[in-house]
């Protein structure tokens, strides 16, 4: 199955690169200044994976102001621990502040899909912050030009399918309590975060709770190794929509075998940090099922390439959250959007992660289980300065002089 949407009409405007026709009529982005925030934000539970706990987010945003005045706020995925990737909130904004904001400010860039190379350009790593630019330039390029950023990436979804990330529990039934009162609020997918001791009497007692038409998987975070795939085949009985990133966060080889021993699809998270790895992951069988985070490979350009070649060898894909703030949520919507991501994503409305978001409105479901994809320009949600403001621990401005 070959994707193209391009939302240009004009068989030769459509072969360009998605984001660039309309710019094509307007001059190249150049950027005058970036503002760097790090703000904390407490979450209304904490949140417990295999690899760590996080109870306050230390979220790095950046405003980017072009030099005709248009601007776009993004946000930085990259956690407060080294415990999901080696980037960091503090990583990040050194890699903003030292590498990745000075070369933004030296070039002028004639399409969106031209920033990650601009951006990547004798860098090794530190994708999530190389993404937090990469991706702000595709919403002031749609901001630009009056679009949302949905629609300016090609997205054809007006709803997308929410899911929700349940943290690993002290007892099987605490997660049930959760699992139960998210099944009731229409959740697509409900994802059980397990662990070695926090697994099948977890994901048994669910399913037995919730009964069989309960849309479940889990998440393990790396808590395995090949060893254990005897144990994880008991998964298989729970009818179980995929097993996300079971193994190490870089393997591809061990998890092709493990896939073969198993009937329920791997989902590969961590391991996939480009589209190189994705197609390997393809080539290998290492998963059926590609959960795409853009901060994690480097922005839009690589997520929509992801999203691309997975569509056309019949792999789904669905948009995975880092418990961003509602900026971060806005690039989600619209990157989840986009026709082949047919799972629901780890988009959860706003009251799920914080008393008050950094936006307004709020990210909510527009109907149990869905979400309303903006049609405004940029990420067609107004960003709350003021809060911002108040919750700002550090800020920094860059510019080129
Ligand atoms: O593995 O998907 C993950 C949060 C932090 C780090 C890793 C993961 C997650 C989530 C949260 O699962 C999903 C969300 O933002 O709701
Ligand atoms: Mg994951």
């Amino acid at each position: 199955m070959d994707q193209t949407h391009s939302p240009a009409a004009s068989p030769t405007l459509a072969a360009l690169p998605r984001g660039s026709q309309l710019l094509l009529m307007s001059t190249a982005i150049k950027v005058r200044n970036v503002e760097l925030r790090e703000v904390r934000l407490a979450l209304r539970e904490p949140f417990r994976i295999s690899s760590g706990v996080v109870t306050e987010r230390r979220i790095l945003l950046a405003l980017i102001t072009d030099t005709d005045g248009s601007a776009a706020w993004s946000e930085c995925v990259a956690g407060e621990d080294p415990n999901y990737s080696s980037e960091t909130s503090d990583t990040a904004w050194h890699a903003l502040r030292e590498w990745f904001v000075p070369r933004l400010l030296a070039s002028a860039l004639e399409s969106p899909g031209a920033a990650a190379a601009v951006l990547s350009r004798d860098v090794r790593g530190h994708r999530m912050a190389s993404a937090t630019l990469e991706m702000g330039i595709w919403c002031l390029a749609a901001v630009r030009a009056g679009e949302s950023l949905s629609s300016f990436i090609g997205g054809t979804r007006r709803d997308v399918h929410v899911g929700i990330s349940l943290g690993i529990q002290s007892t099987p039934e605490a997660l049930v309590e959760r699992a139960r009162t998210a099944f009731d609020a229409g959740y697509h997918k409900i994802k059980l975060k397990i662990q070695p001791g926090a697994d099948i009497e977890f994901v048994s007692a669910v399913r037995s709770a919730l009964g069989d038409a309960a849309p479940l998987m889990v998440d393990a975070n790396n808590a395995y190794t090949l060893d254990d795939a005897a144990h994880l085949a008991r998964l298989d009985e729970f009818g179980l929509i995929m097993i996300e990133q079971p193994l190490h966060h870089e393997d591809l080889r061990r998890h092709a075998e493990l896939q073969a021993r198993l009937r329920t699809p791997l989902c590969l998270d961590e391991s996939i940090t480009s589209l190189d790895r994705a197609e390997d992951m393809i080539a290998l069988k290492s998963g059926r099922i590609i959960n795409i985070k853009p901060g994690r490979v480097g922005g839009f350009s690589e997520s929509i390439a992801i999203h691309d070649v997975c569509a056309r060898n019949g792999i789904p894909v669905w948009c995975g959250g880092m418990l961003e703030s509602g900026i971060g949520r806005g690039y989600n919507v619209a990157l989840a959007s986009l026709p082949n991501f047919s799972i629901a994503g780890d988009i959860s409305p706003s009251s799920r992660y914080w008393e008050r978001d950094i936006v307004t409105p709020q990210w909510e479901m527009s109907a149990p289980g869905v979400m309303r994809v903006p049609s405004s320009p940029g990420i067609g949600v107004s960003v709350d300065v003021d809060r911002i403001e108040d919750l700002t621990f550090r800020r920094e401005v860059l510019t080129a002089d």
